[in-house]
């Protein structure tokens, strides 16, 4: 039996039908945080975008449609692996293999960052390290190859991105160790050098670094804490959402994009600016890609 009146779904962008068959992208929520160093809480983060989206306004204006009708399917919660942070990468990598499998664009909603790690091994086992660019959008370079004794966690994610693709780009850094610095150092856009050369520019040269198609990371700490202060480690100096959203239309426009996933949201109690506005960021990144000409059809 169904209320006569009932509010949205309890899905992303609460849709009132979800069919697998016909979806084109689907949404695995990864309620995950094992290794947060400084704060927990990013485990919060699917809910939180999920029950803000169900708010969003499904037609763009912005696109002139409905970007819903794409077929939108959210997957159930995954489970956590309390083994191991390498347990749970493998986890999150046989579900991404499956969705891809079934010809399905993946939505990895965070989740702390490790949770990328699983689905960029997937890519990197079906197409090859050489066929894709991990484009990172993030305050922190996350390069270091150990990190309190572990090599699966959020500080290490493009050091493990780095030997399952042959080039991952930064973009938005503005803390990073000095080692990373002299290693990494040219394959990132430096907050600094967005603010220098003007988000077009910067993002342009992103592009013309990405070799293949684009698997895209948004940890949501690129944000600026002012417009995204629900994160574990709030970097001042960041994106504002507007920048961001075209920097994603610009990468959509260049390169057939494979994949996303939206991390290390750490909802703040009471305040749903945050959650609302990732939701309203991955409304507009699914109308970029699947916008594109270049997209290809699964
Ligand atoms: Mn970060």
């Amino acid at each position: 039996m169904h209320v006569l009146n009932a509010m949205p779904p309890y899905n992303l962008f609460g849709l009132e039908e979800q069919d697998y068959e016909n979806a084109r992208i689907a949404v695995l929520p990864i309620p995950y945080d094992s290794t947060a160093s400084f704060k927990s809480g990013a485990r919060e983060g699917p809910h939180a975008i999920i029950a803000a989206s169900r708010n969003i306004e499904l037609y763009s204006e912005e696109f002139g449609k409905d970007i819903s009708k794409l077929g939108i399917y959210t997957l159930e919660e995954l489970a956590p692996d309390f083994g191991s942070p390498e347990g749970m990468v493998n986890r999150i990598e046989k579900e991404i293999n499956i969705l891809v499998e079934d010809s399905k664009f993946p939505i990895i909603l965070g989740g702390e960052h490790t949770v990328s790690i699983g689905a960029i091994r997937s890519f990197s086992n079906k197409m090859g390290k050489n066929s894709f660019t991990v484009l990172h959008f993030d305050a922190h370079s996350d390069s270091r190859s150990e990190f309190m004794g572990a090599r699966m966690c959020h500080a290490c994610v493009t050091a493990r991105a780095r030997e399952l693709c042959g080039s991952v780009i930064s973009i938005g850094v503005r803390s990073i160790d000095e080692e990373s610095m002299k290693n990494y150092g040219k394959d990132i856009i430096f907050m600094s050098d967005i603010m220098e050369q003007g988000v077009k520019k910067a993002i342009e040269r992103a592009i013309k670094a990405s070799r293949g198609k684009v698997y895209v990371s948004v940890d949501l700490d690129v944000l600026d804490p002012s417009e995204m202060p629900s994160t574990g480690t709030p970097e001042p100096d960041g994106l504002h959402f507007r920048e961001l959203v075209e920097m994603v239309k610009e990468i959509a426009r260049a390169k057939e994009v494979i994949g996303m996933d939206f991390v290390e949201l750490m909802p703040i109690a009471g305040l749903e600016a945050p959650n609302y506005l990732t939701a309203k960021l991955i409304y507009l990144s699914i109308g970029s890609v699947f916008s594109s000409k270049i997209q290809s059809k699964y």
